[in-house]
């Protein structure tokens, strides 16, 4: 570890288990910085430097030049910005119900979502983290974005035509799912060039089959590979220590995880009682081959395929599946930069990046190298809790020093210069407060090989006083920064409901959503007003059901108390921006429908009288006169 003074303050020391015992709450809360920040960092705002890429701020009808996928925390969703305004467009429900597209209630989503044996969903929360989208040749394609969720060890797929999640798929014996990443493209078929695997890093170690075994020395934890396309688990790998965040390199060939838990410890104490941990690195090509082989296990009732990963097997650099790169103390974030050659771990409790060569880890696992740690290329103090990092394509690096509260801007092929000796290499170049505690942080296409270097958006995790006080649960503050000059200048706040977490920003060129669905989507469609009505088969009624504003189709319709009745509903309203609701009172159902998009629900008409259906969403000037009667008959 190397420590300039003139580049860092004396103060940033590296965490010792005790020292952070006793600093312990400087781990989790935040330091009491005001808003006017008195600190020696240099938080130039708009107007003052005049060399900003841009303004944040928007003319009425101007639209953004950028699409952010944001994860929503908790919420269970992800949402959908404009950038640089900030505006919130979408938010799309995964993990979690919800009330304005009746996720969760319609039929549809409860399949994709998963139900129990008496059709009610199996889980209703979630915890999504990181969202990443597809790649073809080093940018994204448009296709598909992924992201987690860490309870219940799901990972969801949206398709970016509609801004829809279409399919969720729960990783076996997985707890605490945290990273996750897709690849960039084929490790041996160099004509595929997109994005075919996503990878899922297990941070929790558990009994493998889980049972309640108190012994933490028997618990593991699993890498694991879901298939783009089919979002079938393809394989696992069952490693030392944990997983933290994902990456993967441009060529498809490697992928990594940061490691913050090398000792496998159950309690905090003992997760950082190691001066070091680790990187671990997957050698894609290599573990396909022995799931060829047939060089696998399984684990408990689960098929899928599981690689043996630990360093006890993996000691042969030339058979090995993965390899362990030694960093400093809980690393968090692992991220890639954009010209492909690097892998950037920040030191979290060190106040370190690590930079790890990427050809350096392929001659190792090619024998060329002996000391899989000579692949380390530079390891330089930035500031204290670095977490993430982005990159502006112009061989800078962003990250986020959660203790400090601030961004620091430096150079990597300096960094690596200092690190080999050149006293002179000045690698940090610029230095700005943030507010406050910065967890993740992006840049304008920052992990692609179109990084642009125009805008850095970062998720504070603490608002304090930056917007008026609403109670005690405080809106997140998301910051933009301009990113486009040698100084960083910070251009606007942005209050976000709790709790977004981590997001990806590009170009708006690169997606072309559709603003209308193809009735052929819908296997249930009714796709003429001819073929609404009632079909009874013994207690089960169909009702087919069309719409075309301000009128549904049929008007009224009759079932019997008892009946089980499934509601199939086509909006025929093809003009983009027509979308219709349908709540039915005392039933407990409420959705909606875009243009010729069908969905359905399924109740037991178990209250007797008549019931006024009606459109929920603002379609018409006889909105409110859209309705028709539901009878339940005794
Ligand atoms: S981790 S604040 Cu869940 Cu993304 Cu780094
Ligand atoms: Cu249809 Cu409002
Ligand atoms: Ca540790």
């Amino acid at each position: 570890m190397t420590s300039p003074e003139s580049q860092t303050p004396s103060r940033r020391l590296f965490l010792s288990t005790s020292a952070a015992a006793v600093a312990g709450v400087g781990l989790v809360a935040c330091s009491d910085k005001p808003a006017t920040a008195t600190g020696a960092a240099s938080a130039p705002v708009l107007g003052t430097t005049g060399q900003h890429a841009g303004s944040a701020h928007l003319k009425p009808g101007e639209l953004d030049t950028y699409y952010g996928l944001w994860s929503g925390g908790h919420t269970g969703d992800v949402r959908v910005l404009g950038l640089p305004s900030g505006r919130e467009l979408l938010r799309i429900p995964c993990f979690v119900p919800d009330a304005l597209v009746g996720w969760g209630h319609t039929n549809e989503s409860k399949k994709i979502m998963g139900t129990k044996a008496d059709g009610s969903l199996r889980y209703t929360v979630g915890d999504t983290h990181h969202v990443h989208a597809s790649y073809k040749d080093g940018n994204y394609d448009g296709r598909y974005a992924w992201v987690n969720d860490k309870i219940n060890s799901r990972v969801a797929r949206i398709r970016l035509d509609y801004f829809v999640c279409d399919k969720i798929t729960k990783l076996p014996n997985v707890q605490g799912f945290h990273g996750i990443f897709p690849d960039k493209r084929d490790p041996v078929d160099a004509a595929v060039n997109y994005t075919t695997r996503v990878f899922c890093g297990g941070e929790f170690s558990i009994p493998l089959p889980n049972a309640p075994i108190e012994d933490d020395t028997k618990y593991r934890s699993l890498f694991s590979c879901v298939d783009a396309e089919t979002m079938e688990v393809r394989w696992q790998v069952l490693i030392d220590g944990n997983c933290d965040l994902v990456a993967t390199s441009y060529d498809g060939k490697l992928a990594a995880a940061n490691q913050y838990n090398t000792e496998m410890g159950a309690r905090y104490e003992n997760m950082m009682s190691a001066e070091r941990d680790a990187c671990i690195f997957y050698n894609i090509a290599r573990i396909e081959q022995a799931v060829k082989e047939g060089k696998v296990k399984t684990i408990g009732s689960s098929k899928v395929p599981v690689v043996d990963g630990t360093r006890e097997a993996n000691k042969d650099p030339k058979t090995a599946l993965v390899g362990y790169v030694s960093v400093p103390k809980n690393p968090h974030g692992v991220n890639a930069s954009p010209d492909g050659k690097y892998f950037i771990c920040a030191g979290k409790l060190s106040p370190t990046a690590t930079v790890i060569e990427l050809a350096k880890v392929l001659d190792w696992f090619d024998g060329k190298i002996d000391k899989i740690d000579d692949t380390i290329v530079a390891e330089v103090e930035l500031g204290l809790g670095p977490l993430h990092t982005a990159f502006d394509g112009r061989g800078n690096a962003y990250t986020t020093l959660f203790l400090d509260s601030q961004v620091v801007k430096w150079n990597v092929d300096q960094a690596i210069a200092f690190h080999k000796g050149d006293k002179n290499a000045k690698y940090v170049v610029d230095r700005i407060d943030v507010h406050y505690q910065p967890g993740h942080i992006n840049a304008s296409q920052s992990e692609t090989v179109a990084a642009d270097g125009k805008y850095l958006c970062v998720g504070c995790k603490f608002s304090k006083d930056r917007f008026l006080p609403v109670g005690p649960l405080h809106a997140e503050n998301e910051q933009i920064i301009d990113i486009s000059g040698e100084k960083m200048v910070l251009l606007a706040d942005h209050p976000v409901r709790g709790e977004p977490h981590d997001f990806v920003f590009f170009k708006r060129e690169l997606l072309k959503p559709k603003q209308v669905y193809d009735l052929d989507e819908f296997p249930l469609a009714v796709k003429d007003p001819k073929d609404a009505g009632v079909t009874r088969n013994g207690r089960k009624v169909t009702v087919r059901m069309t719409s075309q504003a301000p009128a549904f189709e049929p008007r009224e319709f009759k079932v019997r108390r008892g009946d089980e009745v499934t509601l199939i509903w086509t909006n025929l309203d093809k003009i983009q921006d027509l979308t219709h609701g349908l709540a039915i009172p005392d039933y407990n159902i409420n959705f909606i429908t875009n243009p010729l998009e069908t969905a359905s629900v399924t109740f037991t008409a178990d209250q007797v009288g008549v019931f006024w259906y009606y459109c929920t969403h603002f379609c018409h000037a006889l909105h409110l006169e859209m309705r028709g009667r539901m009878y339940v008959e005794a």
